[in-house]
Parts: C-alpha cells; structure tokens; sequence
C-alpha cells in the first residue's frame, strides 16, 4: 500500500471499468449496497483503497438514478469512503450491444478456448464502438490535468485507449487484459480485429497475466498490423506512439481486508458442516466460481462422480459443495450451461444418494466473501478447474483463508495461476480420469505433504499480492512518464 501511495503521489488516478464497485439495490427493506462477484473488482478496487481517485464504471443497480445519486458521483466504499465512483448510465440499447453482445458473446469466447463459438454482429460492434466513445468523454471530462495516470479495465475497452490518447496525448493509459490472449489465428477471426488492435495501441503500457499471454499479443499485432515490434524490450511502435507488453499477474489483497472470518479454523470446519448437517469428520470439497462455461464446472462434477466410483469407500464420506454465481443470465449460451450444470449435479445425486447423503451441493448464487472465506476454511480440498482462465483468483483466495496451512488446491493446468502456484496439484480438467484421481489424493494427504505445498504456496500468494500487481505496473509507468519528459525537453 505505501509502495503504491508513494509511486502514485501527487498523480491524478482514474479507473475504467464496465463493473461496478458497488451496486445500489432498491430493496423491500429500501436501498442496499451490493458488491458483484468479480475478480477484476477484487483486484482494483484494493489499489483504489489505496491511492483514492476517480473510478468510472457502468450503474448497474436499479435504484441509483432517481434515487440514490441524482449526481452520478459517489463516494464509496460506503462505510468508510476513500474514493469517487462516477457513473455512466447505458440505455438497454448499448447495454445488450456493448456488454452482452460484442464483449461477451464476441471478444469473451474469442480470447478463451473453451469451444464456444464467437458471435460477431454490426450492430453490436456499433454499440461496442459508441460506449467505447461514451466512457472516453466521461474520462476526458473527469480529468483535472492533461497527464493524468489512466488504468483501463479489460475487454470492454479496447478502443477507449486511442480514444483518450486523442485528447490527452500527455496521459499515460495502463490497459489491463483480464483475459487469455488466443494465438494470432484464432483472434483472426475477428472482423474488426485491426481496429482493436489500434484502439489498444493507444496505451502507454498493455499488461496481461502470463507472459504466454504476451507472447500471443506480440504476434497477433505483428499479424495484422504495420508495427515495429521489437521483442527483447517488449515494444511496439504504431503510428509514431511506443508501447510496452509485459506480463503482470494479478493477485488478492494480502492480509485481507475485514472480509476475515472471526471463528476459527476449527470452528469454521465444524460450524459449515453443522449447517449442511453432515458428520464432523465429512470430508469436503469446494468449488467458487461465475456460473461460466470457461470454469469448467461440468468437468469438475463428472470428476467427482468418476472419484466415487472408483472409490466406493467415499460414497458418503465426501461431498463437493458448488457455489455458483449467476452471470451474464440473459444470454442463451449461459442459460443452457446453467441447465446442464443442474441436471448433471442431479444425475450425479440420483446415482449415489443414500438416505440424507447427496454428493454435490449445488448453491446457484451470490455468496459475500466473509461467507465464502468460511466455505474456503472448512474444505479439505478446493477444486479450480477452468477450460481456459486469465488468472483465477479463487485459487489465491483459497490459499489465503489457509492460515492453518491444512486444505489442498486441485488446479487447471489452464488458469494463470498455474504457472505460479506449482505446488498445487495440477490437472489437466479434460482429463476426467486423470482429476478424478487428483481428487482421491487431494482427500487422502497426508497432513505433512499439505502444510509444506500449503506454506510455500501462501508464501508466494502474500509476497506477491495485489499491491505488487499494480505497484509493478505503476512503477513501470513512473519510469516511462520520467523518459517521455526528458524526451520532451531535448
Ligand atoms: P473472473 O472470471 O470473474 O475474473 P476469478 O479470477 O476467479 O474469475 O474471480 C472471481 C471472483 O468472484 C473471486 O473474487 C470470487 O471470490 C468471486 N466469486 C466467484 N463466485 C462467487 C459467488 N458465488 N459468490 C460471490 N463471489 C463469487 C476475471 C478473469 C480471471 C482473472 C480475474 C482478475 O476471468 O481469469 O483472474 O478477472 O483479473
């Protein structure tokens, strides 16, 4: 925290995002104040805590505009306001278009190789274009001083960058992909891939999770677009404007916040299995994601149920507790995967239930974190299974509620997280034999075999934190506003 208040002092911060911090709730008992189930929230709102400024998102809730902030302006959090969260209101028209259709039905599946097919559409790529103009003028508007420090938010904003760098050309625009960067051939696909390709080029510094990431950025650009790249520095040149690529992991706030459960381990471990009235020595697994097709949740259930049958043994000795937040509900895509999701945890029920016992425990929704970290304290195991994943931060969370450095990690080979987490028990979430396995060993180690992968992993998740994430990127930037002003002066 005082690295990045030091880095950022006397720097004029704004933020870009599609999601929300907070959300207003017009409710029976009247307004409440939610947060979404997001990665990139978690992440950039512990920098926002940390260097205030101005975060520019889209209002989401359904009771702000007449209600709650007349002014677009909030400070926030609620309870103890640190920052401005400033709004822009979309009408359905741009939502459906920007949000559900380009970004989420087009750049979403076109970055993450989970084989559903992109749906690209004209007229949500004009939607996409025209918020992207919207949130640039709401940025440019906000702007005190003509070289503030602009952090741009994921694939919502890939044109946002050039749009600002038009009217602020002295700014420095940090745009941070959330998601996989797919190889040059399958972002090809695209039929306004140039245009995005340069809407990014408008940033002063691109980050994405693993340098892999990088790599295939590199080469898409050096695809479709007349650059200078040089590949030792990591630079692109465009249009006469330099940018850096690197790689910057994100991470979780460490310690965490109030967010902590007050009981104990012991008391977390027999106070949810109370609750979901199993016996005390119930071996548990837990699993905490967006109800998304990139997750991996099908896989995850059909592992478990190949676990049980091949040990009959945990037949009533183990359940895996899913908790699922719905997403993106509106669109088809996620609406067939939420059935298949429940009718499989079905199936699987129906085949092993016996009296009370029931192997998967579906909770199709949101949880806070103080109840998800209670969730993360009582499990033996925490299973990360995604098909294609940025990061994950799940898995950091996991690993942070571990203080008793007991409970081990069943992680994708496909998430960012694995290339950092190494201690973790890697899987492959196609191979279903091959995690159902993971999972047998996962439930029989030995408590020795977990406190060593547990500390070494907790070591590495505390070291490299949140703050480290953007501290490395705002250093980065520091070091490139000083060299653009010597630049100037010559
Ligand atoms: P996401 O795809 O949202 O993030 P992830 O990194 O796992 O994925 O973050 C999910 C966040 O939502 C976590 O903080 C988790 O606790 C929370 N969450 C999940 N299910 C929840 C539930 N049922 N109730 C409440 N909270 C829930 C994107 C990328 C990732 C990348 C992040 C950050 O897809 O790869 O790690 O951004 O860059």
């Amino acid at each position: 925290r005082e690295l990045l208040r030091g880095e950022l002092a006397g720097d004029e911060v704004l933020v870009v995002s599609n999601r929300e911090p907070y959300i207003h709730q017009q409710t029976a008992n009247g307004i409440e104040v939610a947060r979404p189930a997001s990665g990139l929230v978690t992440a950039v709102e512990a920098v926002m805590r940390a260097c205030s400024g101005t975060w520019i998102a889209h209002g989401s809730g359904n009771a702000d505009r007449e209600v709650v902030d007349k002014h677009d302006r909030v400070p926030v959090p609620p309870e103890c306001p640190e920052y401005t969260l400033r709004r822009v209101w979309l009408s359905k028209e741009e939502e459906q278009g920007y949000y559900y259709g380009f970004a989420n039905e087009g750049l979403w599946p076109l970055c993450h190789i989970a084989h559903v097919r992109p749906v690209f559409r004209s007229s949500d790529w004009e939607q996409y274009v025209k918020v992207n103009r919207r949130f640039a003028d709401a940025v440019i508007a906000e702007a005190r001083t003509d070289d503030p420090v602009i952090l741009v938010q994921d694939y919502h904003f890939a044109l946002l960058p050039r749009m600002v760098r038009e009217a602020l050309p002295r700014a420095t625009v940090i745009t941070f992909w959330h998601i996989p960067w797919p190889n040059p051939e399958s972002f090809g696909i695209c039929p306004w891939r140039e245009e995005i390709l340069a809407g990014m080029l408008g940033s002063t510094i691109i980050g994405f999770h693993t340098p892999f990431h990088r790599k295939n950025f590199l080469e898409t650009v050096d695809r479709y677009l007349e650059t200078r790249i040089e590949s030792e520095a990591s630079t692109i040149s465009y249009g006469g404007k330099l940018t850096q690529v690197e790689p910057y992991p994100i991470s979780i706030a460490w310690p965490g916040t109030t967010e902590v459960s007050s009981e104990s381990q012991s008391e977390c471990r027999a106070n949810i299995r109370k609750a979901l009235a199993l016996p005390a020595d119930h071996l548990l697994g837990i699993g905490v994601d967006r109800l998304d097709y990139t997750k991996g949740i099908i896989e995850r259930f059909q592992a478990v149920e190949r676990m049980l049958e091949l040990n009959p043994s945990m037949v009533g000795r183990f359940t895996f507790v899913q908790i699922a937040a719905p997403t993106r509900s509106s669109l088809d895509e996620y609406q067939s995967f939420e059935a298949r999701v429940r009718a499989l945890a079905l199936r699987i029920n129906q085949r092993f239930s016996n009296g009370n016992y029931m192997p998967i425990l579906l909770k199709a929704e949101h949880h806070d974190q103080y109840q998800l970290n209670r969730y993360y304290r009582a499990a033996d195991v925490c299973m990360v299974t995604s098909l294609h994943d940025g990061m994950n931060l799940v898995a950091k969370e996991f690993i942070a509620a571990r203080s008793d450095e007991k409970g081990v990690l069943l992680l994708s080979q496909f998430t960012g997280a694995a290339r950092e987490l190494h201690e973790a028990l890697i899987v492959n979430p196609y191979h279903i034999e091959q995690s159902a396995d993971a999972l047998y060993r996962a439930i029989t180690m030995p408590e020795a075999e977990q406190r060593e992968r547990m500390r070494s992993m907790r070591t590495l998740v505390k070291d490299f934190n949140v703050y480290r994430w953007a501290g490395h990127m705002l250093l980065d930037a520091a070091r490139l506003r000083k060299r653009e002003r010597v630049m100037q002066r010559i």
